[in-house]
């Protein structure tokens, strides 16, 4: 028995959790599912473009969520990893549309030159299209051992996501904002509830659906993922004032240079902030019912407001 002045003899790093190289750990796991996913067909150049942007990098958090809350939930990484690809295919056509000349036009993208400055305007389209209609052929011929009314489900979540009422609905709303000086945080938040917001809680809420989670716990999960969504939109506004190109891996300070109403022009950078750090406290609190079981969600939380990238 250890006594309350007597040290333990466990080595005090048992139970820390290492954020560092779990995300390391799990974004190599992700990255080769992806390159497992797809392979060169003809005609090549539209398989090799897609490629290009789905290998790129990036940090991997969609598909590290949807993994870490299917095991949370009693699943297990090879029941949900379908569904992880998925969701960075679906994210990584919206970066490659995000970019073009006709929404944000942007030259660099995860240190890389973006999909239409190598392949053209025409392909990176269609790149963008073969990535999303592939995720949704992905989730429904991969996924393995999942009751198939759960994988209906995360069908359906993944095309609310990215459509009007997700992705598509948000980006309208920037598009239709840029250049105005009157947007209120009402409509700041709608944008990125949407625009951010939707794919980072369609990733939680599909790895719980997988793991056959009760409703209880996918409301919850659902609130951790509003909370994290928020904060890590927040950060962005924020990365994109004070971080440089090489960092970002994509042009800095585009916002101000399209007269972007953010988070730090309505209330600052010392309260975004502080708004950043509130949202993550409200998420990590949501995990409390899961004890220590819930450290790699936690760690992520953390991880959204203290990234320099
Ligand atoms: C979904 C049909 C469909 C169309 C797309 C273009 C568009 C409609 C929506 C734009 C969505 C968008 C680009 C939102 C920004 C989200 C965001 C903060 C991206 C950066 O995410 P990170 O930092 O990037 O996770 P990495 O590169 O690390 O993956």
């Amino acid at each position: 028995m250890v006594r309350a002045n007597q040290k333990s003899r466990e080595p005090e790093t048992s139970t820390i959790f290492d954020l560092n190289s779990y995300l390391k750990q799990q974004k190599l796991i992700v990255e080769q599912a992806l390159d497992r996913s797809i392979a060169i067909a003809r005609p090549e150049k539209i398989y090799e473009a897609m490629r290009y942007s789905l290998l790129a990098g990036g940090k991997r958090l969609r598909p590290i969520l949807c993994l870490a809350t299917c095991e949370l939930m009693g699943g297990t990484a090879a029941m949900a990893m379908p569904t992880a690809c998925a969701l960075e295919m679906i994210h990584t056509m919206s970066l490659i549309h995000d970019d073009l000349p006709a929404m944000d036009n942007d030259d660099f993208r995860r240190g890389k030159p973006t999909n239409h400055k190598v392949y053209g305007d025409d392909i990176a389209i269609l790149a963008g299209d073969g990535l999303l209609a592939y995720a949704f052929e992905f989730v429904a011929t991969q996924t393995k051992n999942v009751a198939p009314e759960n994988i209906i489900r995360v069908v359906a979540s993944l095309g609310r996501t990215v459509g009007a009422a997700g992705l598509v609905g948000g980006q309208v709303l920037d598009l239709e904002s840029e250049g105005k000086t009157d947007i209120t945080a009402e409509t700041l938040s709608f944008i990125h509830t949407h625009k951010t917001g939707a794919l980072l809680e369609a990733s939680v809420v599909t790895g719980a659906t997988i793991a056959d989670a009760n409703a209880d716990d996918i409301a919850r999960l659902s609130q951790y993922a509003q909370n994290i969504g928020l904060a890590f939109q927040i950060i962005d506004d924020i990365l994109d004032i004070t971080a440089t190109d090489e960092q970002l891996g994509k042009t800095a300070g585009k916002d101000l240079q399209a007269q972007k109403a953010t988070y730090p022009s309505l209330w600052g950078l010392e309260k975004s902030r502080l708004k950043a750090q509130e949202l993550v406290d409200s998420a990590i609190e949501q995990l409390s019912i899961y004890g220590e079981k819930a450290e790699p969600l936690r760690a992520v939380a953390n991880y959204i407001v203290t990234r320099d990238r």
